[in-house]
């Protein structure tokens, strides 16, 4: 077995124990108490799901194994001369809760440029679309394809021990993560670059490498994707994509068809295409009002006229975080440093003083202020990535890295298959009315 994986079997090992116990001691505890609202409003604030690479807090923001955003920038290591963390590190951090070495990053870089191969019918999936599928379609097709490859659904096809579980949806949680830089560079060469691919550079790390697929090979914009990388890669277990993710595993589906899964939830609106919908949103701004850099003024009237249009203002709002998403921070920090006379970063940080004031005055709205997708958009069109329907694909790349150090997580700790209860509104009425439970 690799380093890596010794690693985390061992603490797995640990945890099991350490789970059992908690769970003999206090397993009768109640954590808060489910209301008719929450169940009809979305689950929101039940706690119901252990996720253990990340948590959120709605006042901080997200913690990965317990470190902020600034501070994983401080500590995790660079690609050689650069200032961003490297993706790879991240991964460490999740897998293992332990901050790694430069020679760990290292190591992973290496480890996934060996996995990286990527079968040739998977491309031919992928080729097999209309040009006009959406970026995001075309992997989740990709990567459906590449289920073939699956070492967890050969095994269990051959009666693995449920014990071993764990480690072929490791070795599946590598090789996929390896792969996936190469299929998105696909579908962005295959959709906008008239088909001319570029081959991966076996030096680069695996952001840098991306990077580099697509056709980007300015330094500054490789940092922007070590960074971009980082901070999408987790946001706990509830949000769709990686709750999807974490249930679709729970039924024992192999890590290609969780993932897949996963992804299609990222691809909703609300979610991870928010991405485009924010840059969609801005483009069409500054069409209407014909001018590139509009005043606040303007900005003001075209979030009243989306409001009374009965759409959100995308990039704003959250389930969860009630203040400014430090992932929007980091992304605007590393904005005012390389781009500060960009005027569409200049009109991104123009509606973050223009938006919040007018969602509060609606009143009903629990969380006025930025998440991650509100600038996410405007870095990428910077270095000349405008194609907006692709944004989305990156945001999963990066979700990769969370959801899958996650989902070993799950079958090494034996996580239970996830069926929670539902309820019809005839049976709440009965019980409203007195007539009858039912929880049962
Ligand atoms: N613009 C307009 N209305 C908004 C809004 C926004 N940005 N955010 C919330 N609202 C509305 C809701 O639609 C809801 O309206 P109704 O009562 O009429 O149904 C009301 O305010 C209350 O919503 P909430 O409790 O504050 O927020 P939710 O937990 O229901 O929804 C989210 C959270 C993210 C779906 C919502 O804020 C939203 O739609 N934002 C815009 C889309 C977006 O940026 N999504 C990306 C989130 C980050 C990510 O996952 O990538």
């Amino acid at each position: 077995m690799g380093v890596l994986k010794d690693r985390f079997k061992e603490k797995a090992d640990l945890a099991n124990v350490e789970i059992k116990s908690i769970v003999k001691e206090h397993g009768t505890k109640k954590i808060g108490e489910v209301t008719l609202a929450q169940i009809y409003q979305g689950m929101r604030g039940i706690t119901g799901l252990v996720t253990e690479t990340s948590l959120l807090d709605a006042q901080e923001g997200i913690r990965f194994r317990g470190y902020t955003i600034p501070e994983l920038q401080e500590k995790l290591p660079k690609a050689p001369g650069g200032g961003e963390p490297l993706p790879e590190g991240l991964f460490h951090l999740m897998l293992l809760g332990e901050l790694p070495t430069d020679e760990d990053a290292h190591h992973i870089s290496n480890v996934w440029q060996r996995r990286s191969h990527v079968p040739t019918h998977v491309f031919k999936a992928i080729d097999a679309l209309p040009l006009t599928t959406h970026p995001m379609t075309m992997y989740v097709v990709g990567v459906m394809a590449m289920q073939t490859e699956s070492n967890f659904a050969k095994e269990y096809a051959k009666g693995i021990n449920k014990k071993d579980y764990w480690s072929v949806v490791y070795d599946d949680t590598m090789d996929l993560i390896a792969r996936l830089p190469r299929i998105a560079a696909y579908i962005y060469r295959r959709k906008y670059k008239n088909k001319e691919y570029i081959e991966p550079n076996g030096l680069l790390d695996w952001a840098g490498n991306l990077a580099h697929m697509m056709g980007f090979e300015d330094e500054s914009f490789k940092e922007l994707m070590r960074l971009y990388m980082t901070i999408h890669a987790d946001h706990e277990g509830g949000n769709v994509s990686a709750h999807t993710t974490h249930l679709v595993g729970s039924a024992l589906s192999d890590p290609y068809l969780s993932y897949a899964a996963g992804m299609n939830g990222l691809a909703g609106p609300l979610h991870g295409l928010a991405n485009q919908e924010v840059i969609k949103w801005i483009f069409e701004m500054q069409e209407k009002l014909d001018t590139d850099l509009p005043a606040k003024e303007q900005i003001a009237q075209y979030v009243k006229d989306t409001l009374e249009g009965g759409k959100v203002v995308p990039g704003y709002g959250h389930a969860v975080l009630r203040k400014t998403d430090p992932r929007f921070t980091a992304q605007m920090e590393f904005g005012k440093k390389h781009m500060p006379e960009d005027k569409l970063c200049r009109t991104v940080w123009n509606i973050y003083e223009v938006v919040p004031p007018i969602l509060q005055s609606l009143g009903k709205i629990k969380n006025p202020w930025p998440n991650v997708d509100a600038h996410s958009g405007a870095l990428l069109v910077h270095y000349g990535l405008v194609e907006y329907e692709f944004y989305t694909v990156l945001f999963a790349v990066s979700r990769a890295l969370g959801v899958l150090s996650s989902l070993c997580w799950d079958r090494a700790l034996g996580f239970a298959l996830e069926r929670p209860k539902s309820v019809t509104t005839e049976a709440v009425k009965n019980w409203i009315d007195g007539k009858g439970e039912i929880w049962e």
